[in-house]
């Protein structure tokens, strides 16, 4: 016997009136959204996408490592091995034409998810005039306006209350664009990041906030620094809605932007995410990382892989091994002509040193 029809309209009638009586609703709406739905659905053309960038930012920072270690890289390097499905999936969903991203040092992977020719980037590390900031920011110090990637920031959390500005000219001029302003877990514990939700937060910048919680500040672990860890929640008091998210798979992350963009662009204010992924490298290159296990790294890298992952699907849904080794082999082979490149193009000249600096004049 057929059941009797329900008015459609009675369930999210009662879920809106509850809604409506929960002060508290908006701020967990997001999250609870997100947990229905978590993993976008990829075919299998933009799951390939996915994990040859993630491949391209995994290969390209090994490659820095070696460079570094060869003594052609200088100052500082933070890798970004293990974090690559955050820039990924977030920056996929990103328009590349009106939105904007600023990070902090651990930046060459937002670059190369952005879509940035490894060859300058490389040439950025090596100091040479060809790089990005024409050799004078090296690793921590990327940025390209043509792109609106704002950098590149060795301050810690300094990238947060830019990005706010960042958003806020985006309001101002009425672009439609959004921010993503990526700080670490280490970050979230200052002072300036709460002194911006308020601020983003009042005026509904169109802002996402994303904390990549890699459980590591330098050396101190995140339980051992910080008094709640769930980054997510650190919003509420500034009526930011949070979202917790895997950050070691890429579908998961791209669900969750999509989610996260509209909201913003909604013209609903910020959006505060947390991004649980790992850093398999030292903090920088002259980490001797003797704060945890090599166990723990290996654990993390055979169990929860970001790429492996991807690859693991891209087999279940029919691609080959070989098309796969294929494809790593010209990923090398880009890697590979972008370190060349960076080596044998020429160190800025003299008169660069007295380009593009602030002077204050007395
Ligand atoms: C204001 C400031 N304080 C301290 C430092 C030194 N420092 C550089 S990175 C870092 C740790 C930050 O960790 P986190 O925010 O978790 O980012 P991650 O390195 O893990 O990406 C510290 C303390 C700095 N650069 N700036
Ligand atoms: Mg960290």
């Amino acid at each position: 016997m057929p059941r009797a029809a329900q008015p459609k309209s009675a369930k999210p009638k009662q879920a809106e009136a509850e809604a409506a009586s929960d002060p508290d609703f908006e701020l967990r709406s997001l999250q609870t959204a997100h947990a229905k739905s978590p993993r976008y659905k990829a075919t299998r053309d933009e799951l390939i996408g996915f994990y040859e960038q993630m491949l391209l930012i995994r290969r390209f920072e090994e490659k820095a490592g070696q460079l570094y270690g060869l003594g052609l890289i200088g100052g500082f390097c933070h890798l970004y091995i293990g974090q690559e499905a955050v820039a990924v999936g977030l920056q996929s969903a990103l328009d590349q034409e009106r939105d904007s991203v600023i990070t902090g040092y651990r930046d060459h992977g937002h670059m190369l998810a952005y879509g940035l020719d490894p060859k300058i980037i490389m040439a950025e590390l090596t100091g040479r005039q060809a790089g990005i900031s024409k050799g004078k920011g090296g690793s921590m110090h990327m940025f390209s306006t043509e792109k609106r990637f704002y950098g590149g920031h060795g301050i810690v959390g300094a990238q947060v209350p830019l990005g706010a500005g960042l958003a806020f000219a985006h309001k101002y001029r009425g672009d439609g664009g959004v921010c993503i302003a990526y700080f670490g877990d280490g970050a979230a514990n200052q002072g300036q990041v709460y002194e911006t939700f308020n601020m983003a937060s009042l005026w509904k910048l169109p802002i996402i906030f994303v904390v990549e919680d890699n459980q590591y500040a330098m050396g101190t672990a995140s339980k051992r620094s910080s008094a709640e860890t769930h980054f997510h929640r650190r919003g509420t008091a500034f009526r930011i809605p949070g979202m917790d998210v895997n950050g070691m798979d890429v579908l998961e992350v791209r669900q969750a932007a999509e989610l996260a963009l509209a909201h913003v662009r909604g013209g609903n204010g910020p959006v505060l995410m947390e991004l649980n992924t790992y850093r398999y490298r030292g903090h920088s290159m002259s980490d001797p990382a003797k704060y945890r296990t090599r166990a723990e790294v290996d654990d993390v890298r055979e169990h929860n892989d970001p790429i492996e992952r991807a690859k693991k699907e891209l087999i279940e849904l029919g691609e080959s091994e070989e098309s796969l080794k294929a494809l790593d082999k010209r990923i090398r082979g880009v890697v590979g002509e972008a370190a060349d490149f960076a080596e044998s193009s020429p160190e800025p000249e003299l008169a660069e040193l007295y380009t593009d600096v602030l002077v204050e004049r007395g």
